[in-house]
C-alpha cells in the first residue's frame, strides 16, 4: 500500500479542502489503537458535549504527543510526510492536539456545522492555512453511525462567525444555508485505517449516531511553527514534532495512553480548542 501522497492528491486537497487516503494504517495498528482508546484510562478523561437535541457526544483531548501508540501514530513518518506535502515548507509541523471521538451507539450526539478555525481563531492563531486536522478511523464511519460531512470547497470562504449552539460552537446558520446552495455536500464514509485530511476552514458537521454500532476516531490537529497563537497556553502547537518511524506504533511495548496534558472541560478559554 503506497502511503505517500501524489501531486494529484495534494492538488485535490487544495481544491476541495479535504482528502481521503485509504488504508494509511493497517488492521493490526488500528486494533492496537482501538483497544487502548476504549480503556478506562482514556474514557475517564472524556468530556461530554451536548448537541442541540440534548444528546451527548464524548471526546478525550490532549496536547503533548507522548510515546504511547497514539503519540507514535500522530508523530509517524507517513503522516508527517503527507502533511509536509500538503502544507509545504514554510514552517515546521507541530502537533496542536489530538482527540479521541467517541460516538456511542444510539446515544452519541451530533456536531453542528462549524469550521475548526472558527474555534481556533479565538485562541489567537492568525493563519488558517497553517492548520489542518487528520482524522484516523478506528471503526467504520457511515451515514448511519454519524460519519463526518463536509461542504466541499468551503475552506476558501474565510472564517464565518461562530455562536454557541448547545455546548458547541456553530457557524452562523444563514451563511451555512447560503453556502449549501452552491457547494457539494459529501458524507465522508471511512473504513478503519482510512485517513481524512481536512483544512481548518472547511465547513463540516456530523449527525447523531442512531445505529447500533459505535463510531470512534482519533483526530490530530497540526499547526505550522510560524503560526504563533497569542492566547494559547499549551505550547505543543509551536514545537516541531519529533518524528518517529512508521514501525514504532507496533514495535513499542507501551499498551496504554501516556499521562498527558488532557483538556478539562471547566477551562473556558481552552474549550476553544475543540
Ligand atoms: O467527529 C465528528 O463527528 C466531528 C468532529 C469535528 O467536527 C471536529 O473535530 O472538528
Amino acid at each position: 500500500m503506497d502511503r505517500t501522497l501524489s501531486k494529484a492528491e495534494i492538488e485535490n486537497y487544495h481544491n476541495d479542502g479535504y482528502l481521503i487516503k485509504k488504508q494509511m494504517f493497517s488492521k493490526e495498528e488500528i486494533d492496537r489503537l482501538y483497544s487502548i482508546a476504549t480503556q478506562d484510562a482514556v474514557t475517564s478523561h472524556a468530556m461530554d458535549f451536548m448537541d442541540q437535541t440534548g444528546k451527548m457526544t464524548k471526546l478525550t483531548l490532549w496536547f503533548t504527543p507522548g510515546d504511547d501508540p497514539f503519540g507514535l501514530m500522530s508523530r509517524s513518518e507517513r503522516l508527517i510526510n503527507a502533511l509536509r506535502g500538503i502544507l509545504g515548507e514554510k514552517g515546521d509541523i507541530c502537533h496542536f492536539h489530538s482527540k479521541i471521538m467517541q460516538k456511542e451507539p444510539k446515544t452519541g450526539g451530533a456536531w453542528e456545522w462549524h469550521q475548526d478555525y472558527g474555534y481556533w481563531y479565538k485562541n489567537g492563531f492568525f493563519y488558517a492555512d497553517a492548520m489542518i486536522s487528520v482524522m484516523v478511523a478506528l471503526t467504520e464511519a457511515t451515514k448511519e453511525n454519524g460519519c463526518l460531512q463536509v461542504l466541499k470547497g468551503t475552506h476558501k470562504v474565510q472564517r464565518i462567525e461562530h455562536h454557541f449552539v448547545g455546548e458547541q460552537q456553530g457557524a452562523d446558520q444563514p451563511f451555512v444555508d447560503e453556502l449549501m446552495k452552491t457547494h457539494e455536500l459529501e458524507f465522508v464514509e471511512l473504513e478503519p485505517g482510512d485517513v481524512l485530511f481536512f483544512h481548518s476552514n472547511i465547513l463540516h458537521r456530523s449527525d447523531a449516531n442512531n445505529s447500533d454500532k459505535p463510531r470512534w476516531s482519533v483526530i490530530s490537529a497540526y499547526n505550522l511553527s510560524y503560526n504563533i497563537p497569542f492566547r494559547e497556553k499549551h505550547m505543543s502547537c509551536i514545537e516541531p514534532i519529533n518524528v518517529v518511524p512508521d514501525t514504532a506504533l507496533l514495535s513499542n511495548e507501551i499498551a496504554k495512553i501516556s499521562d498527558a496534558d488532557f483538556l478539562k472541560k471547566e477551562n473556558e478559554i481552552t474549550l476553544n480548542v475543540k
